[in-house]
């Protein structure tokens, strides 16, 4: 008899893929290796100074194993491809990002986020891959001679070897691999994000480049790398600080929500300027030159509560509101600005965005029996203030459109140029799932069918 070997599922196989990743990219950028073993110092101290509550939003094992990718992909087919390898692991594509208005930079891709979706998986480990794909034809960037060349040089390269997909395939179709096939896989996947040594053709990168930084980074070569890995840290103000006092050079300012002293929503995101890497190019005499490219860089972030469409709606409208007043008194620093216009416009207790319905809670029940059953925000703060439910705030997995762009931006040499009086290439959630073949999901969809499924099976007062 045969032993039947036992599989290795997408669990384990993503668990893997992010420790891989991680080795890969701290030998590629010595960097990243200070911003996490910095992230895991300013971690233990949180822990050590707040006990338990620094473990509201996810305990410090899944935060300290967490990262996030960034890749940035040519065509439809490569997105397609790339997606295969990602279902291996247990990671869909979610949330629909358009960052081509989101910066004044020339930033022309359109993203999603793959990630594991269940609860448990996230918990098991929650990584994801921010992925862009070029719009070659927004002839707001790209002029119709322009494109033609570089979609046939898009079309000429291949980024992922057959045998990578092929092995994805088999895990997809049978939950898993055989170890010596996972080991295979792995190391292929880990392989097709390594920086090439190929040499770079130094005139199409420039010509690229003179249209959009990202453009070049993207079709300006013939494979593709990982952008940046974000580890995940639980102050990020201090990170900031720590991370200057050791003399990196981070961007100008933390992304997204400002610090403020209620509840961390969403996601707060900082990174160090792209640092110089040593490339290959070839001239136009075929001659093989030594030089450098400034495109891959550090980042790292704090995660806080998803919020519902209501506090999205409110997100928005503080950031817009942050914008009107810093242009007012320019003398100011954003941040204060910040802080004050927060102050007046968002509850500051977990419990006031509950009651205003503008954050996604998870429900258990509570010591007191007697919830009404009434699932309104109102309802359902009143049953936590009297101990019939107890509220764990759902953590935001997602990303935010303005940061993403922000980090794009902020890491570019130039900001490219851009007709704006040309039309745009139509681009949304539906045309992203007919590319890739399984409906993308809607991040607040998901938010929303968690809370209600932890309160579908709850007593309420009716049957006890
Ligand atoms: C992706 C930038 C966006 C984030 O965390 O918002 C991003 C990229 O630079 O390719 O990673
Ligand atoms: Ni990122």
């Amino acid at each position: 008899m045969t032993t039947v070997q036992s599989r290795i599922g997408s669990t384990q196989l993503r668990a893997g893929f992010a420790r891989r990743m991680s080795v890969a990219y701290g030998r590629e950028v010595p960097a990243y290796t200070t911003l996490v073993e910095v992230a895991a110092s300013v971690n233990a101290d949180v822990l050590a100074r707040d006990g338990s509550r620094a473990e509201r939003l996810g305990t410090l094992e899944r935060v300290s194993a967490e990262r996030h990718g960034a890749i940035r992909v040519g065509t439809p087919a490569e997105l397609w491809q790339a997606s295969r390898i990602f279902a291996a692991m247990g990671m869909h594509p979610v949330g629909f990002y358009d960052l081509r208005d989101a910066a004044r930079a020339a930033v022309p891709v359109i993203s999603t986020a793959f990630r594991p979706v269940a609860a448990a998986e996230l918990a098991a480990n929650p990584f994801r891959m921010f992925t862009s794909l070029l719009v070659t034809d927004d002839r707001r960037f790209f002029s119709a001679e322009l494109q033609s060349r570089l979609d046939a040089f898009l079309a000429r390269r291949t980024l992922f070897p057959p045998e990578l997909l092929a092995l994805a395939e088999r895990a997809v179709a049978d939950d898993g691999l055989h170890p010596d096939s996972a080991e295979r896989f792995l190391q292929l996947a880990t392989a097709a994000f390594a920086l090439s040594e190929e040499p770079v053709d130094a005139a199409w990168y420039a010509e690229l480049e003179a249209v959009s930084a990202v453009a070049a980074d993207i079709g300006g070569v013939g494979s593709t790398h990982i952008n940046h890995l974000t580890p995940r840290v639980l102050d990020i103000d201090e990170l900031y600080r720590r991370m200057t006092a050791r003399g990196i050079t981070m961007i100008d300012a933390i992304q997204g929500p400002p610090r403020w002293p209620g509840p961390d929503v969403l996601l707060r995101q900082t990174s160090f300027r792209a640092l110089a890497e040593a490339r290959r190019f070839r001239t136009a005499s075929g001659a093989i030159e030594a030089g450098s490219l400034r495109v891959r860089f550090g980042e790292v972030e704090a995660r806080g509560i998803a919020l519902t469409p209501a506090g999205r709606d409110r997100y928005d409208a503080l950031l817009a509101a942050v914008d009107r007043a810093a242009a007012a008194e320019p003398t100011r620093r954003r941040e204060d600005v910040a802080r004050e216009v927060w102050h007046r416009g968002l509850p500051e207790t977990e419990l006031g965005l509950l009651a205003d319905g503008l954050a996604f809670f998870t429900f258990a029940r509570g010591a007191v029996p007697g919830w009404s059953g009434d699932v309104g925000p109102g309802a359902l703060a009143t049953a936590v203030g009297r101990g019939q439910l107890v509220a764990t705030p759902i953590v935001y997995e997602d990303f935010l459109p303005r940061s993403a762009a922000g980090i794009f931006a902020s890491n570019l040499v130039s900001e490219g140029a851009r007709r704006d009086a040309e039309a745009g290439a139509r681009r949304d959630l539906g045309w992203l799932s007919d590319i890739l073949g399984v409906a993308v999901a809607d991040p607040l969809a998901l938010y929303a069918a968690q809370q209600a499924a932890s309160l579908a099976d709850l007593p309420t007062a009716a049957a006890s």
